[in-house]
């Protein structure tokens, strides 16, 4: 008998279990690497219900065939930008990126009745206008003064300022964030100037989100932070060690998505040296890769990179450099992918992106906070944009396409970065900021950000019913 299975064996005793000699030929095909943490569960679960004897089907699950194979697991990745970024550089990348963003959005825009009136803003700027036209391009700049607001809307025939009056237009005109492609229906003002009378943004439809055919589900989470002294490692282990449980919900989960931020990484910001346990990111990679190995075979694992992971930092963010994660890379049930990435799972539509524009969102718009973050992903879908806001916190490369553009409407739409759960339903997507695990960091105290960490996002492909488990219970 291999020493692993009679140190399981041994184990279960040791917890007053008595083993079914049937069981005993299935611990025999089970992969040594789970077997201890197999066991634990099994025990831990049974222990529960008060049973105790350890019989065939309690471990028949966890041998490969064993699988149920009637919960499909079918994925396709529909777009990853690791091959497709190429940074120009200089003005002229981002006059390609702005005017890229302006044609991918005029495209979406074009499909309103409105837009049979649109007018190139070069043909406005001189004449008589008559009734209300449209004028549509990127929001360039936005001033208040006393009672009315001045907007700046370029096109690639040039460069409009609308005046906002009417106090609830107003209120719109603030939500917009600078840089997002809007349409505004203007007519002439008594005093010259154009008037802005309605503001249109390319928003998503009201759509009836795609379902999976089996009941499968998928498992949504981000930001675990591996080298933080703030890591929560008793819980991700927890966690981890769940995905391979007898949990009836666990036995259907197929698809684990890691939005990003996977380690802590080395000089992300000033003196970040002292927040860390490892203080290299090779030895935090490696811990990742050491933890998320044991994920399950039968779970197909999609990770995208986050602001404190390897590589570019600049949006679009190709995958994970191989070289830092060989092992990850390696293995046939994981994908690594950049940032942002469009999945297809059992014909779900799933948009994966890390955040990191949620800062500038929320530092940005009147109304919003770090409190509710599925509000500031409403907004990013609103723009049908990621990261439109320039010059702020977010970098983002000088591209020659802009490849944050939203241009397929996804079923659900993931993202994390700001540490807080927050779950909502926009017109038919499934909107999910997927939290932390990592406890609250000084930094994060200081400027009142709250985390609410160690919980995984949990959705029913085949309803779109979606619900949290939290795994600090576990430890009160
Ligand atoms: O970001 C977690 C959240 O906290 C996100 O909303 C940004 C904010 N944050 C965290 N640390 C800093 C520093 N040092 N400067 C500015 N903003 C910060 P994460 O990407 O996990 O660090
Ligand atoms: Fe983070
Ligand atoms: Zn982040």
């Amino acid at each position: 008998m291999k020493e692993e299975v009679s140190s399981a064996i041994t184990y279960a005793l040791s917890k007053g279990f008595q083993i079914h000699p049937d069981a005993f030929k299935i611990l025999e095909k089970i992969d040594v690497k789970e077997l201890q943490n197999i066991i634990k569960q099994v025990v831990r679960e049974k222990a529960k219900q008060n049973l105790f004897l350890i019989n065939q089907s309690d471990l028949r699950m966890f041998v490969e065939s064993g699988i149920d194979e009637s919960v499909g697991d079918q994925h396709a990745v529909l777009f990853d930008p690791t091959k497709k970024v190429t940074s120009a550089e200089g003005i002229d990348g981002f006059t390609a990126l702005f005017s890229d963003r302006y044609s991918k959005l005029l495209r979406i825009m074009m499909q309103r009745s409105q837009a049979k009136k649109m007018v190139p803003i070069g043909n406005v700027t001189g004449g008589k206008l008559g009734e209300e036209i449209f004028v549509a391009g990127l929001l360039m700049d936005r001033k208040s003064e006393r009672d009315v607001t001045k907007l700046v809307i370029d096109d690639p025939s040039g460069s409009l300022e609308v005046l906002v009056f009417n106090q609830e237009l107003q209120e719109t005109a603030n939500s917009l964030l600078m840089d997002q492609f809007v349409m505004a229906g203007i007519t002439n003002g008594k005093n010259g100037g154009f008037i802005a009378k309605e503001f249109l943004v390319p928003d998503i439809p009201d759509h009836i989100a795609n379902r999976s055919k089996s009941e499968t589900y998928a498992v949504l989470i981000s930001d675990i932070h591996i080298g933080s002294k703030y890591f929560m490692e008793k819980e991700f282990a927890e966690f981890i060690a769940w995905l391979s449980s007898p949990d009836p919900v666990a036995r259907k989960v197929r698809f684990l998505l890691i939005c990003g931020d996977i380690i802590d990484g080395v000089g992300i910001f000033p003196n970040q040296d002292k927040e860390l346990l490892l203080t290299d990111i090779d030895e935090q990679m490696a811990k990742a890769a050491q933890m998320l190995d044991r994920v399950p075979r039968h779970i197909k694992t999609f990770i995208i990179p986050g602001n404190h992971d390897p590589g570019r930092r600049a949006l679009p963010q190709p995958a994970i450099p191989e070289k830092h994660n060989m092992s990850l890379w390696n293995r046939e049930n994981f994908f690594m992918m950049g940032n942002p990435a469009f999945l297809d799972l059992n014909g779900v539509k799933v948009l994966m992106f890390h955040g990191q524009s949620l800062d500038d969102v929320v530092g940005t718009t009147p109304g919003l906070s770090y409190a509710q973050p599925a509000k500031a992903m409403r907004a990013l879908l609103r723009t049908r944009h990621l990261s439109p806001i320039y010059g702020k916190r977010t970098p983002i490369a000088p591209e020659l396409e802009d490849f944050m553009v939203i241009n397929e409407v996804p079923d659900i739409f993931h993202s994390g970065h700001v540490h807080v759960v927050d779950l909502d339903m926009y017109k038919g997507t499934l909107i999910v900021n997927s939290g932390a695990w990592q406890s609250q960091t000084g930094y994060q105290a200081s400027v009142g950000i709250t985390p609410t960490p160690g919980i995984a996002i949990i959705v029913n492909l085949a309803t779109m019913k979606v619900f949290t488990k939290d795994f600090t219970e576990t430890f009160g």
